[in-house]
C-alpha cells in the first residue's frame, strides 16, 4: 500500500472482486449487481441509498426502504458476507433517551459512522414534514436511541466523521430546500457533544459540468496520510432531469473544511440498466464504503436509480493517485 490509512480495521471478509481485465476505470462494479433487489424485504417498493458497516465478524446496516405505500422508512439488516442481506420486515422504531419530542415522520439516505463503541446513524429526517438531519445511535442494530435533530430544516446528506477533530465531532451536510433542490454546497458543522452544533464552515461548491446543479457528501470519510478521502455525489441537470454521479476529494486532516484536492471529473456514473432505469432514472448515490486497513481495498455501496442497491470496488491508492492526476 502506498498511502497509510488511519482508524480503519482489518476486514478480511470484505466483499471483493479484482478489477476485470481491460478495465480502465478507477472504480469497477460487482459482476452480480444489484446485490439488493427492490423487493428483498417485506412490502418493499425499493431498497437503495443505504449504509453498512463491519459488525460481529459479519456486517450490519441501516437501509432505506420505501415501502409499497411509498412511506420512506429505515430498516436494519445483517449479512455474513456483505453481499447477501437479511433486511427487517419492519421499520426501525427509534426511542429517545430524554424524551426528545420528534416522532418518526420519514427517513431516508442513512449513513452509519462508528465512533468508539457506538454506531451513529445520520439520515434525512422529517421534522415538521421538512427534511433535516436526524441522529441516533445503536450498539446492536436492534435498539436505536434517537438524539436531537442536528439542524433546522432544510438540510440533507449529513455525514459524521469517525472521530472527534480538535475536540469536536464534525458533520458534513448540504443545506437545501423542501423539494428536489436545484442547488447545493457542502458545509461542515462542529459539536462537542453531538447535540449542540455550530462553528459552521463552507467546504465546497459545484464546479465542473458533471456536478453543476449540486453536490452532497456520500460515505463516511476515510482518514489517510494524505487527508480525509471523501466520495461525494454531484448532479447534472439534463433536458431529461437530474443525473447523479460521484467523484472523490481530499480534505485537510485537522481542518477538514479545507479542500486539498478534488477530482475534475466523475469517477462513477449511471451506465448499467439498473442504474439508468428505475423509479428515478440515472442515479448512482453512494452512502457507505467499507475499507480493509490491511490492503486499502474499498467496497462502496450505492443506490441505483432509487430502486436497488449496488456494490462497486476500488482501492485507497487508486483513488488518491487518480485525484493527483486529475485534480481541479
Ligand atoms: C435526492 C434524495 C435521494 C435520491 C435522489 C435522486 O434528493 O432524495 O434520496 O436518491 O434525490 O432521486
Amino acid at each position: 500500500m502506498k498511502y497509510k490509512i488511519f482508524g480503519e480495521k482489518s476486514v478480511p471478509n470484505l466483499p471483493w472482486q479484482d478489477m476485470p481485465d481491460n478495465c480502465n476505470d478507477i472504480i469497477w462494479r460487482y459482476s452480480a449487481n444489484p446485490i439488493i433487489k427492490r423487493d428483498a424485504a417485506k412490502n418493499a417498493n425499493s431498497i437503495f441509498n443505504s449504509a453498512v458497516v463491519p459488525y460481529n465478524n459479519g456486517f450490519a446496516g441501516v437501509f432505506r426502504v420505501d415501502d409499497t405505500g411509498r412511506n420512506m422508512q429505515l430498516r436494519s439488516g445483517f449479512s455474513k458476507d456483505g453481499i447477501n442481506w437479511t433486511i427487517s420486515d419492519k421499520r426501525i422504531e427509534f426511542v429517545s433517551e430524554k424524551d426528545v419530542p420528534q416522532p418518526f415522520e420519514y427517513g431516508y439516505d442513512p449513513r452509519v459512522t462508528k465512533i468508539d463503541d457506538k454506531y451513529y446513524i445520520s439520515w434525512c429526517n422529517g421534522f415538521n414534514e421538512k427534511p433535516t438531519i436526524g441522529l441516533a445511535y445503536t450498539t446492536d442494530f436492534i435498539n436505536f436511541i434517537q438524539l436531537e435533530n442536528a439542524f433546522l430544516p432544510f438540510n440533507r446528506n449529513g455525514v459524521l466523521f469517525p472521530r472527534k477533530i480538535n475536540g469536536n465531532y464534525m458533520m458534513l451536510s448540504r443545506p437545501s430546500d423542501n423539494g428536489h433542490t436545484p442547488f447545493g454546497d457542502i458545509y461542515i458543522s462542529q459539536s462537542p457533544d453531538l447535540t449542540f452544533w455550530g462553528m459552521h464552515r463552507f467546504v465546497m461548491s459545484p464546479i465542473s459540468p458533471w456536478e453543476k446543479t449540486k453536490i452532497g457528501a456520500g460515505p463516511v470519510p476515510i482518514e489517510t496520510e494524505r487527508g480525509w478521502l471523501i466520495f461525494y455525489h454531484g448532479v447534472l441537470t439534463s433536458c431529461n432531469g437530474y443525473v447523479y454521479s460521484f467523484s472523490a476529494a481530499l480534505l485537510d486532516s485537522e481542518e477538514p473544511w479545507k479542500v486539498l484536492k478534488r477530482g475534475s471529473r466523475y469517477l462513477f456514473n449511471p451506465r448499467e440498466l439498473y442504474e439508468c432505469v428505475g423509479d428515478v432514472p440515472n442515479v448512482t448515490f453512494p452512502c457507505a464504503s467499507i475499507v480493509d486497513a490491511d490492503t486499502g481495498r474499498i467496497a462502496v455501496y450505492y443506490g441505483c436509480a432509487d430502486t436497488v442497491t449496488g456494490l462497486c470496488f476500488t482501492t485507497v491508492d487508486k483513488v488518491i493517485d487518480w485525484i493527483d492526476e486529475n485534480s481541479l
